[in-house]
């Protein structure tokens, strides 16, 4: 269907006042009683349309009477109702069917349990209803449930009454007194249980904290509860930032196409962002709920209070909320924080850089889509996030604090734009943003090219950087971006240099910020007296390439020197990419790669530097991603990427065995297991010790890990384990793998973890090639295609586990039709997720593109493609 664009946004010609539903919950069929309050907001005549999407409309009503036919027309997209010329109250009586909802939008079951889902546009699969985001209205709920099967019953806001029906039926009425758009709205009916608190708000007040689950999932939530008050306690502090209803409420389900949702006052969460146990959690889990639960709760500003205009505007909630809780997040680590950073700029480079430079490359705000569901992306959310970290930087913390209070206040119960969000950081701050804002508007990511000249005469240092970024899809040329270069340069000794400037009279702190906006601009330090090493985009203050002509000694000097931490881990990372470029390239000419000694020796310094925390060497001592290696290649071939990323690994556990060793034992946390990021370290270093080793085929790591396997109290200690050994040669694994099945049974947050451990396996000889086993697996009783999770656990593992799914054969591309052939037909949204795997065909050896092309192709013509999938496979084929 039809393309919708930015700048067709039409003001709404109507105010729904307030709007009170009835529900008569019942899997099959559901009914819902719809009245609202509406009035029309210009003089001139127009139609009201009450969008809805597979709904049986039963009746309406205008102000108790039936409304004639001629008044309204029904389509299979909308409620169309003519003449409304004054306010006026219309009543809908309309039926939908929960459990026929394999989408997981509108309203659905799960477990037995009601639950919902609205964003985006989700309502108009409950009710009709203008289902836009600019819509916002006053919600009073009525659920009315059989009081067995569905004891509790939950909306949004204020519980006003609760009582019993007649035939075992009762009901709640619930109030929400803030105003908001319908994507906000929430219900959950079921057998649920509850933890719950009473929390000491700063102002003052008392706020009821509740967490509900299903019942065997009761002892896993006082971790979820912990992070809401330290949530809480830091939107307070931090930005000023209270909460504002009586209670807040979360509910865990275990069908849920992403991963939480920001309902005011009820959100609703996939269960892997809610329940954690030692045995059932790792420490990345630990951390992810915080980050999730904050990133939720933090939306209750930005994006419920303040909410969008339209869905091209998403980046506004998402991209700031996300930088929210990356800030949060931050906080909460105290002095591991960069390791916080390191992992956002990961996902960064190997997720959002890809798209950024593929067919759906968009800007943060994008111009036009055919389903808005396809941009929930890596660019809206976490470049997005990077905008306003620029902007962080760039006005300072209290600046962009005084910027997002004055957004607030000003925006407070609207609907807003980017733009209202940059004027008021422009106004706080007397900046003139209009250049930053074309982060807004253009895609690609930029390339920052420096060349620096030190001058031993006059003791001066240049530093000269010039931008480009790329042509993207409808974007041919671009403006020079406004580019935030955070510098430091560092002297022989490993100190930063104090830092003057021409034309300044004293060196001013040892980072400075230099804000590339033409294409070309230079900057002259003084009273350089030394050649130092630049260390440049210091905690990486903008998201851009940059190229600079390091040299391996260099870089390896900065991995040992660098005063700003996360300079210290890029600089290795960018070390260990050059020699692994090598290496694949010595691969593809049939060579035998060697790996490099002044890469060997970092490591090794890193490895024994007991001034760093075991979390940074750690994460500063785990090889690039597969897909990174990939990214600057011409062309892409998985299979030389693989070999050389273990060759290079089984070579470092092999030369450091007996040091590796020593450490993976000195790093063991004996005692009660803590998620705290101390024992976290310790973990990630020890188990990063025995993934070497076990890859460079040391016995005694077998037998190591065989222990830990066994013995360990939780389960990052577990399941790294389990996963070292799945990825060896080792025949161990086949009696691992089933002694944990029957360990988890019964668990879908660890089944899913089993199913991915197997998907992202490579094929050992003499074994079964993953794809034979995925496609057990899918037989396993443990896998249902309904279930997001599972597809993602199992199947998008699998896609993404380049080798086994680029097969030389094209039985990995065949499997993907089949899957998206049956997805189509369960939930389209899933399926746009899995389509997007092959996206990047282009960049892989011909003859791979080619059966890429082909199986692209062949899906355009699955039988009631989704225009969801369709506007994904159109921009790949491009
Ligand atoms: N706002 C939701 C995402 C909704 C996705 C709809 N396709 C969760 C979040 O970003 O917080
Ligand atoms: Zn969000």
């Amino acid at each position: 269907s039809a393309v919708i664009n930015r700048l067709d946004y039409q003001e709404p010609a109507f105010r729904v006042e307030n709007i009170n539903l009835v529900f008569n919950l019942d899997p099959v069929t559901t009914t819902v009683y719809n009245t609202m309050r509406i009035e029309p907001l210009t003089d001139s005549d127009h139609d009201l349309v009450l969008n809805g999407s597979e709904l049986e409309l039963a009746s309406v009503f205008e102000n108790g009477s039936p409304l004639s036919t001629e008044r309204y027309t029904v389509t299979p997209e909308a409620l169309i109702i003519r003449g409304i010329r004054q306010k006026t109250t219309i009543t809908i009586y309309n039926k939908f069917h929960p459990q026929a909802n394999t989408l997981l939008s509108g309203i659905y079951m799960s477990n037995g349990n009601f639950m919902s889902q609205c964003e985006s546009e989700g309502f108009r699969r409950i009710t009709y209803f203008p289902d836009h985001p600019d819509m916002l209205t006053r919600f009073h709920v009525e659920i009315r449930a059989d009081k067995e099967q569905y004891p509790i019953l939950l909306s949004n806001g204020n519980l006003i009454e609760q009582g019993d029906l007649d035939n075992g039926r009762h009901f709640a009425i619930w109030e929400d007194p803030s105003l908001k758009p319908c994507y906000l709205f929430a219900l959950v009916a079921g057998k649920l249980v509850k933890r719950e608190e009473v929390y000491k708000l700063a102002n003052g007040k008392d706020c009821l904290l509740q967490v509900w689950v299903e019942p065997q999932n009761a002892d896993k939530t006082e971790h979820t509860m912990e992070c809401i008050k330290r949530a809480i306690h830091w939107d307070e502090t931090r930005w000023g930032l209270e909460y504002d209803l009586d209670r807040f409420m979360l509910v865990a389900t275990d069908d849920f196409n992403f991963g939480a949702m920001e309902n005011k006052g009820l959100n609703i969460f996939n269960t892997r962002y809610v329940l954690a146990t030692p045995k059932m959690a790792t420490d990345l889990d630990y951390f992810n709920i915080e980050s999730v639960v904050g990133h939720e709760y933090f939306h209750n500003w930005t994006g419920d209070r303040v909410t969008l205009r339209d869905w091209f505007q998403l980046t506004l909630k998402e991209g700031l909320t996300v930088f929210r809780d990356q800030e949060f997040s931050r906080d909460m680590l105290g002095k591991s924080a960069v390791i916080k950073r390191i992992m956002d700029v990961r996902a960064l480079r190997s997720r959002q850089f890809p798209e950024d430079a593929g067919p759906m490359a968009h800007p943060i705000r994008p111009e036009s889509y055919r389903q808005i569901n396809n941009f929930y992306t890596m660019t809206v959310y976490e470049k997005g996030a990077e905008i306003y970290r620029m902007l962080q930087t760039m006005l300072g913390k209290e600046g962009f604090k005084k910027g997002l209070s004055l957004y607030i206040e000003r925006n407070d119960g609207r609907a807003a734009t980017c733009e209202d969000f940059i004027n008021a950081m422009a106004e706080a701050n007397g900046r003139d943003l209009k250049q930053f804002f074309l982060w807004y508007s253009q895609a690609g990511t930029p390339r920052v090219q420096v060349k620096t000249y030190w001058d031993p005469e006059a003791s001066t240092y240049t530093i000269v950087a010039s931008q480009s970024t790329p042509a993207t899809p409808g974007q041919p040329v671009k403006h020079p971006f406004v580019i935030p270069i955070a510098v430091g340069l560092v002297d022989s000794e490993g100190h930063d240099i104090p830092l003057q400037l021409e034309g300044e009279t004293a060196p001013l702190g040892t980072t400075r910020v230099l804000e590339l906006k033409d294409e070309e601009n230079e900057w002259t330090f003084v009273n350089v007296g030394s050649r130092p090493v630049p260390s440049l985009l210091r905690d990486f203050s903008a998201p851009v390439i940059l190229d600079y002509a390091y040299t391996r000694d260099e870089l390896a000097f900065l991995a040992r020197n660098d005063a700003d931490p996360f300079n210290r881990w890029d600089a290795m990372n960018r070390l260990m990419l050059g020699v692994l470029e090598d290496m694949t390239d010595v691969i593809e000419m049939g060579g035998k790669p060697e790996a490099d000694h002044n890469l060997l020796s970092s490591f090794e310094q890193i490895l024994t530097d007991e001034t760093l925390t075991p979390a940074f060497r750690a994460i500063t001592l785990q090889l690039p991603a597969e897909n990174l290696i990939g990214e600057p290649r011409a062309v892409i071939d998985p299979d030389a990427i693989r070999k050389a990323r273990t060759e290079l690994k089984a070579a470092i556990g092999r030369r450091y065995s007996s040091l590796l060793f020593k450490l993976a034992e000195s790093y063991e946390t004996p005692g009660d297991y803590s998620p705290d990021s101390e024992s976290a370290g310790r973990r990630s270093l020890k188990n990063l010790a025995y993934d070497y080793l076990i890859t460079g085929g040391n016995p005694k790591a077998l037998i190591a890990l065989r222990g830990q396997f066994e013995k360990a109290n939780n389960l990052t200690d577990k399941l790294a384990a389990l996963t070292s050994v799945v990825n060896s040669a080792s025949p161990a694994k086949t009696n691992m793998l089933v002694e944990a099945a029957k360990e988890w049974q019964g668990n879908p947050i660890l089944i899913n973890k089993w199913l991915t451990v197997q998907a992202s396996a490579g094929t050992q000889p003499g074994e079964a090639d993953t794809l034979t086993r995925v496609r057990q697996l899918m037989d396993c009783g443990a896998f249902s295609i309904k279930n997001p999770n599972n597809v993602y656990a199992l199947i998008l593992a699998f896609c993404n586990n380049e080798p086994e799914f680029h097969r030389k054969d094209g039985k990995g591309y065949e499997f993907w039709l089949q899957i998206l052939r049956e997805l189509c037909s369960v939930n389209e949204y899933v399926a746009a997720r899995v389509a997007r795997t092959l996206d990047h065909w282009k960049r892989y050896t011909p003859d791979r593109a080619q059966m890429m092309y082909r199986v692209l192709n062949e899906a355009k013509h699955i039988p009631g493609l989704p225009v969801g999938v369709q506007e994904i496979l159109d921009k790949s084929l491009g």
